[in-house]
């Protein structure tokens, strides 16, 4: 096994260089060398200074997250750190990459901190659900004050050197060679006199601080903001020990809170959602090496809502594109759409007016197709008619280079079809964006059955620079996000009819902690869509499938959701608070005696289980298809695209939390009471009789 540590000595400085690929993560075997290292340092005399430094492309990027739910083993991390600090001799950490977590951690340790311009620090481990566990919550604030760090603790969120310069947590950049620039700092250490600088031994705030009113309020924004979650509370507690009590005792009382965390089951999800994110990336039977076709310019077809927030994806990352509308009315609309946007981001302090600038820069709007012939990649975003499809795509095979990646924004549309509008199958490919496009991270790569390798490999990638959560998923109705919500989303209304109201509904879900309630979001995207996607479905419904007929009254009554006005619920004089709809009763009680049904009380459980249970189900049928490669594929498109709660790790995570055999029975009680649309999945079976999990798959 190669050395994860090494030392090495020039003159009286000792240079110890971590060697753990791929991000030195801080598993047992680098925290023993580490610890090693720092003793027979300590222990010779001849050494008068210590470098920090790590090899390959980052700084220590945190504990190894894959030790987490296994026995702990020693040394532990606040082990190595205590050693690190308590030691004799300076010690320089020389941070390039990311120093992260643990990694920033034996950073802090360390009595001197260096860092290259790109570089950047950060705590991230509210966002596995844990808190900073090795003294990162008592030396932060000794360093950046209370404020600084409570920001960086609770949203996990890490700063560029320049900015940890700033804040006192590095002490200078460094525009050399690392172990050249970190010599030379612990060279001047030596001749300056200067020993170690424990932070540990520093007051635990800035001197103009007022501790207690800072701590307040950030508990009050944490509850108010992310109620649902577990850790962020306990960063906050851990920070205000820091302001309360000695290193040592903020030490241990950050060690308590910590372990609160550690073995919470919000921790096991979302760190299941970190893995799940690096594993989508992963296709079966494409090779990692498979060659990419470099996307350096793009184009989007269609100006809309779609259209804008997709072309402002590549203007966010430095990719210069084209957006085509078919006049110039249709192409200033969607110009001014661009520009308000990122204004509105410019308002509130997210965008410099420069990176606005130069992103607007980057967008030009076209009227002639013609503008595509050079293009490396074309988005349509049109209206979903196929015939509209048809005609969008034959015009870009006619226009645009050999080569050239044809992409469909469809959401419900045959993607194999559209491929056949062009005699390049092979080069079409979908990109399913999430509305709002810049803001959703979630981007389905639809891989049609002609869809090349290449095509495929790229698009994924071009995901990842586009900063999406990409997932490859197959050709079906709906692909499978939607084809999952539709399921949910019927339900739902089969609820209503069956004695709920669209509040309670709603509110079940929502304190569930789904982002939205289903009937507030089919109110938001609007009664018309859901009503033409379900015509669409009608003629495929199987034996026994009935559908909810609420929907269609709202829609002959011209209730359209929000851009009527008035849908599930009403929206007084335009304004977006949900108020009851006064017609909906009457309709319900309608659908209610045309299924020959009494309407009465439900329990909010019973509805829970209902929506959620069909999701569950749907996503077996379709892992089972192979639309999806595998479960956590699944649980990152409802993570990333559809708001389900971070901290239950997606809907297949929660499944097997629930325990298959519970989900199981449950959906033949319901396929038993409700019929058709509740026929179990063989695999959910299947799975069940043999002791299995989704993990397991
Ligand atoms: N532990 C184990 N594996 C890790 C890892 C980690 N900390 N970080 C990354 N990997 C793996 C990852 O799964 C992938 O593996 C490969 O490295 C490349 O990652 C006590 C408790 C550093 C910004 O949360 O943010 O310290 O798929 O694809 O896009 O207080 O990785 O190749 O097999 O993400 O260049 C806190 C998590 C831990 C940082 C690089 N630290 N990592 O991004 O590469 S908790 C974090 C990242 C902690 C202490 C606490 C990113 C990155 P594979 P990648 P990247």
């Amino acid at each position: 096994m190669p050395e994860v540590v090494r030392v090495e000595r020039h003159g009286d400085v000792a240079l110890i260089k971590v060697d753990n690929p791929p991000v030195n993560a801080l598993g047992l075997a680098l925290r023993a060398g580490l610890l090693a290292a720092f003793r027979a340092t300590e222990a010779d005399a001849a050494v008068r200074a210590v470098v920090l430094l790590c090899e390959g492309r980052t700084f220590m990027a945190g504990a190894d997250i894959k030790e987490f739910g296994k026995p702990a083993q020693a040394p532990s991390l606040p082990e190595l750190v205590e050693a690190i600090e308590a030691a004799s001799k300076p010690s320089v950490a020389v941070i390039h990459g990311s120093a992260l977590g643990g990694g920033l951690e034996v950073a802090l340790a360390c009595h001197y901190r260096i860092a290259t311009t790109t570089a950047q620090v950060g705590l991230p481990e509210v966002k596995l659900g844990l808190l900073p566990g090795a003294g990162g919550t008592q030396r932060l604030p000794r360093l950046a004050g209370v404020a600084k760090a409570l920001e960086m603790i609770v949203s996990g969120a890490p700063i560029g050197a320049a900015q940890a310069v700033e804040q006192g947590i590095v002490d200078e950049l460094l525009d050399s060679d690392l172990a050249d620039a970190g010599l030379a700092y612990a060279r001047r250490l030596i001749a300056e006199g200067r020993g170690p600088r424990r932070t540990g031994e520093r007051q635990a705030h800035l001197p103009d601080e007022d501790c207690a009113a800072l701590i307040a309020a950030k508990h009050a924004e944490v509850q108010k903001r992310q109620p649902g979650l577990f850790s962020p509370l306990r960063c906050v507690a851990a920070v205000e020990a820091a302001t309360r009590l000695p290193l040592a005792e903020g030490l241990k009382r950050e060690r308590e809170l910590f372990q609160e965390c550690l073995a919470s089951a919000q921790r096991a999800a979302l760190i299941h959602s970190f893995f799940a994110e690096r594993e989508a990336a992963k296709i079966a039977g494409l090779p990692a090496d498979t060659p990419l076709r470099e996307v350096r310019s793009a184009a989007v077809v269609g100006g809309g809502t779609m259209g804008v927030g997709i072309a402002l994806c590549f203007a966010n990352v430095g990719i210069p594109v084209k957006l085509l509308e078919i006049d110039g009315a249709a192409l200033e609309r969607a110009l001014q759409r661009a520009r308000a946007i990122y204004q509105a981001s410019v308002e509130r302090g997210s965008l410099s007016a420069e990176a606005r600038d130069k992103r607007l820069g980057l967008l030009q709007g076209v009227l002639d197709d013609a503008a595509l012939a050079d293009v490396d990649l074309v988005i349509e975003a049109v209206f979903e008619s196929l015939e509209v499809k048809r005609q969008v795509f034959a015009r870009l095979d006619a226009v645009c280079k050999p080569g050239a990646i044809l992409a469909s924004n469809t959401s419900s549309l045959d993607l194999d079809q559209i491929a056949a509008f062009t005699q390049r199958p092979q080069d079409v490919v979908g990109l399913h964006f999430f509305s709002p496009a810049n803001v959703m991270r979630l981007l389905e790569v639809v891989r049609g059955k002609a869809t090349s390798a290449e095509v495929l490999a790229s698009a994924m990638h071009l995901g990842k620079r586009l900063k999406k959560v990409a997932v490859a998923v197959g050709v079906c109705d709906g692909f499978v996000g939607n084809r999952m919500i539709f399921q949910y989303g019927r339900q739902a209304e089969f609820l209503l009819e069956e004695g709920a109201s669209p509040a309670q509904v709603d509110k079940a879900l929502r304190d569930f902690g789904m982002a939205m309630g289903p009937l507030a979001v089919r109110d938001l995207s609007g009664l018309d869509i859901s009503h033409a996607i379900r015509e669409g479905q009608r003629p495929r419904l199987k034996p026994g499938q009935t559908l909810p007929t609420v929907l269609d009254q709202l829609f002959a009554a011209g209730m359209l959701g929000q851009k009527s006005g008035v849908g599930f619920y009403r929206y007084q004089d335009g304004a977006r608070a949900p108020q009851d709809n006064p017609a909906l009763p009457a309709m319900l009680e309608q659908a209610a005696a045309l299924r020959g049904i009494r309407r009465q009380p439900l329990s909010d459980e019973h509805i829970v289980e209902r929506c959620l249970f069909a999701l569950i189900n749907e996503a077996a049928q379709i892992l089972d298809e192979g639309i999806a490669q595998r479960a956590s594929d699944i649980d990152l498109i409802f993570l990333n695209g559809y708001g389900f709660p971070s901290w239950r790790g997606g809907p297949l995570f929660y499944a097997d939390s629930l325990g298959l055999e519970h989900v199981l029975q449950r959906i033949r009680e319901f396929h038993q009471r409700f019929g058709a649309w509740w026929q179990p999945a063989p695999l959910l079976e299947r799975l069940v009789a043999e002791g299995r999990r989704f993990a397991d798959l």
